[in-house]
């Protein structure tokens, strides 16, 4: 059993709405990024809360840490319940991250490995792992760790124990959310949901996968 969060990566403004209005009966979360921020302003924020769903800012931060303490604040003043930061940049900028989302009473998760295939030119075997322990010393909250790669998100989960893993690829990057679900937290899904003929039939299935 595990969460169903959407990645609405629209960039148009009243459609992102109409489709987290929509399919909100079956989702847990919202994830939303650079690609509907950029286009429609920080207010889409403020919109999206009326659903009654926690959102997550995937925004990969990966400064120094007086950058990503200040990237932070903002997210959580925004009204996000989550921030995305990367790893690889070190354990005192996840560790900005880290506290000051717990300061704001929110949750931070931290990227170990990709789900696309260029992943497997830097952020794999051996750095992975190393990033998933540097987020648990860190007290991150959880990782993101790859649906498209069941075998080593398995890996991962035994790195991170209890942690939360959010796992994206599913559907649109060819994860299948049945052989992941049960490993992870929440599965993150986008285009299979938001590009679908019929959105909400698509997020009653991915929920249905999810149980
Ligand atoms: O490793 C990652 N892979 C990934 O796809 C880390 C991510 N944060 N994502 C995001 O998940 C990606 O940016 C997009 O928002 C979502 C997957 O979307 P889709 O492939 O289901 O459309």
């Amino acid at each position: 059993m595990s969460d169903l969060i959407l990645a609405l990566d629209l960039t148009d403004a009243a459609k992102a709405v109409h489709l987290a209005e929509i399919t909100a009966p079956y989702l847990n979360a919202i994830k939303i990024g650079y690609p509907l921020i950029l286009s429609a302003g920080p207010g889409i924020v403020t919109e999206l809360l009326t659903f009654g769903l926690p959102l997550i800012a995937d925004f990969k931060v990966a400064d120094i840490p007086n950058t990503n303490r200040l990237i932070t604040e903002q997210v959580f003043h925004a009204g996000f319940s989550a921030i995305i930061s990367h790893g690889f940049t070190g354990s005192d900028s996840v560790t900005a991250c880290v506290h000051t989302a717990h300061e704001a009473g929110g949750e931070c998760y931290v990227v170990c490995e990709m789900s696309h295939p260029g992943a497997e030119e830097f952020f794999y075997q051996g750095t992975a792992e190393r990033i998933a322990s540097l987020a648990t010393q860190c007290g991150a909250d959880g990782i993101i760790a790859p649906a498209t790669r069941p075998e080593r998100t398995r890996i991962l989960r035994e790195i991170v124990g209890e942690k939360k893993i959010l796992s994206p690829g599913v559907g649109a990057q060819g994860g299948d959310p049945k052989a992941i679900s049960g490993l992870v937290d929440g599965i993150i899904v986008g285009r299979s949901i938001y590009e679908a003929q019929d959105p909400v039939s698509a997020a009653a299935q991915y929920a249905e996968a999810c149980r």
